[in-house]
């Protein structure tokens, strides 16, 4: 939790224009109402969009009209709390398979979101509560296997994975049967990325969810998008038609710590009400980490944890 408020902290400071820097820069004065414009454009930098920073600048503005001596840190503190408002709700949990069948997450999502790393950092997670199989459903892309392979052997975890050009719902099959067989609690189905307007790569999603059904009428527990936070508001489209065609349970957002564009989760969730499982803030396996509302509010607003 302290790691997702200082990394997401970290990642706002580096951005072009230092949005972070630019809120925390009022903390000890006395603000006016070019400092308000200020934290709106900031804010509107950062893809929070119109209705979230509408919501934020009005919650400041009153208390400005109310009080003229509003210091810049009480002005942030004001702006965190209507944000964890709009957010109320977003923390979610990985649903589990009732029974001994595995729990399954199926990672989607355009090119390049960061899907299996992901199912990387997620089967490091799992694992540790006893068995977890990684599924390699990326039969498309050329390299696919040897960057999930490798990422199994680092992890020391079980792959199921089935040759380039091959199936992904015949994958999909496979990698159930395999857990289910070895007792897994968990699988994780890495993906192809897909471009969310190609209907035919989208119906290869809604083959690969008929596919587990036959196997468990309840799987995948989890249709989770990988979704990467720089793409800002162009996201929110991509998670609707993702959410149309595939049936979203949660979604997990990525790249967190390198962009001033994480605002566009706060969208995503107004517009979808999915709850946001995970956040990744970096390369590395132990890079994931559960969503927190309060650390992220407060880390947009450069307060303290
Ligand atoms: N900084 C940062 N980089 C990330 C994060 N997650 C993934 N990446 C990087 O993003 C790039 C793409 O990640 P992949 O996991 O290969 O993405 P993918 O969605 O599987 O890509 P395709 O399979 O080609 O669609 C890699 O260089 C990752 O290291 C993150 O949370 N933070
Ligand atoms: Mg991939």
């Amino acid at each position: 939790m302290l790691s997702l408020f200082k990394r997401f902290k970290e990642g706002l400071a580096r951005t072009a224009g230092g949005a972070l820097g630019k809120i925390a820069g009022l903390f000890s004065k006395k603000i006016d109402p070019a400092d308000i414009e200020l934290i709106e454009e900031t804010l509107l930098e950062a893809d929070f969009g119109y209705d979230t920073v509408r919501d934020i600048v009005s919650a400041i503005e009153s208390e400005f009209k109310r009080d003229k001596e509003l210091r810049g840190r009480r002005a942030a503190e004001i702006g965190a709390e209507v944000l964890a408002r709009i957010l109320a709700g977003a923390e979610g949990e990985l649903a589990e398979a009732e029974g001994s069948n595995p729990s399954v997450v199926c990672l989607v999502g355009v090119n390049g979101a960061g899907k299996t790393t992901t199912a990387a950092k997620l089967a490091k997670i799992l694992g540790a509560g006893g068995g977890v199989v990684l599924g390699a459903c990326d039969t498309f892309r050329a390299a696919a296997n040897e960057q999930i392979r490798e990422w199994a052997r680092r992890l020391g975890v079980r792959l199921v994975e089935s040759a380039h050009g091959a199936d992904a719902a015949a994958t999909a099959w496979d990698c159930w049967a395999a857990a289910k067989a070895g007792g897994a609690k968990w699988l994780v189905l890495d993906t192809a990325g897909r471009l969310h307007t190609k209907e035919n790569l989208m119906g290869e999603l809604a083959k690969i969810r008929r596919v587990l059904a036959k196997n468990d009428p309840a799987a995948p527990q989890n249709s989770v998008l990988v979704i990467d936070a720089s793409l800002g508001s162009n996201s929110i489209a991509q998670a609707r038609a993702f959410h149309k065609s595939f049936g979203l349970t949660g979604i997990i957002v990525t790249k967190l710590d390198g962009t001033g564009k994480g605002g566009a989760l706060a969208g995503i969730y107004r517009e979808l009400k999915l709850p946001i499982l995970y956040v990744g803030l970096g390369e590395r396996a132990e890079d994931l980490q559960k969503f927190n509302i309060r650390a992220y509010a407060n880390g947009v607003f450069g307060l303290e944890q």
